[in-house]
């Protein structure tokens, strides 16, 4: 799994990196990191890296999960946004996705949306995706910032440890994970290939050292 691009061994971080939307702390320097994001399975049946380049990050302490995204983009002044406040509709914009099912029961997940602003929109699924209000009632107990250069976007985001949307890992502790990229509404791309958007069964995997 490792070798196929599908589990990352997220490291503890011996302090939390502080969370301004650059993703230049030293903390990150022991992150877990992936480059290679998939086009969406359903278009091809091949697995087709996507041309719109992502670099991922994440790590771990005592309280909380962090994720960053460094995206690559020519031209961030074109970024895609129309979504102002929590929780608005950010799916088909320039936006960054994360699933988690945290206890890995293949069922009930978190989806996290963050566009450039940075926006939020965060929705919880108990038993499955649900377009609902109840979904996105859910708000998770998190930091975030963003910061747009001249040819990329990056966001640095913290999520605490507040169960059962998301529970704290142990040492060996799985969780279903996989993000994603929307790109001026025109490309999607995963880290593991799936067959659509939401596919608790077919997530990636992290492991927590
Ligand atoms: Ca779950
Ligand atoms: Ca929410």
């Amino acid at each position: 799994l490792r070798h196929n691009g599908m589990l990352l061994d997220v490291p503890r971080f011996a302090r939390a990196p502080v969370i301004d939307g650059r993703l230049d702390d030293d903390a990150w320097e022991k992150a877990a990191t992936a480059d290679t994001f998939y086009q969406l399975s359903s278009a091809h049946v091949a697995a087709i890296v996507s041309p719109v380049r992502s670099r991922l990050y994440l790590g771990y302490t005592d309280e909380a999960f962090y994720v960053g995204f460094y995206e690559y983009d020519e031209t961030p002044e074109e970024l895609m946004i129309r979504a102002k406040n929590r929780d608005d509709y950010v799916w088909w914009e320039d936006v960054i996705e994360i699933f988690m099912d945290t206890d890995f029961d293949h069922l009930g997940y978190a989806q996290i949306g963050i566009t450039s602003v940075p926006v939020v929109a965060d929705n919880w699924y108990p038993e499955g995706f649900v377009s609902d209000d109840a979904s996105r009632r859910w708000n998770a107990d998190y930091e975030v910032s963003t910061y747009v250069g001249q040819d990329f976007w990056s966001v640095e985001y913290e999520v605490r440890f507040v169960g059962p949307q998301i529970t704290q890992p142990n040492p060996g502790s799985i969780w279903g994970f996989n993000p994603s990229r929307t790109y001026r509404n025109t490309e999607y791309a995963q880290w593991v290939r799936m067959s659509r958007a939401h596919a608790p069964n077919e997530l990636g995997l992290l492991r927590f050292e």
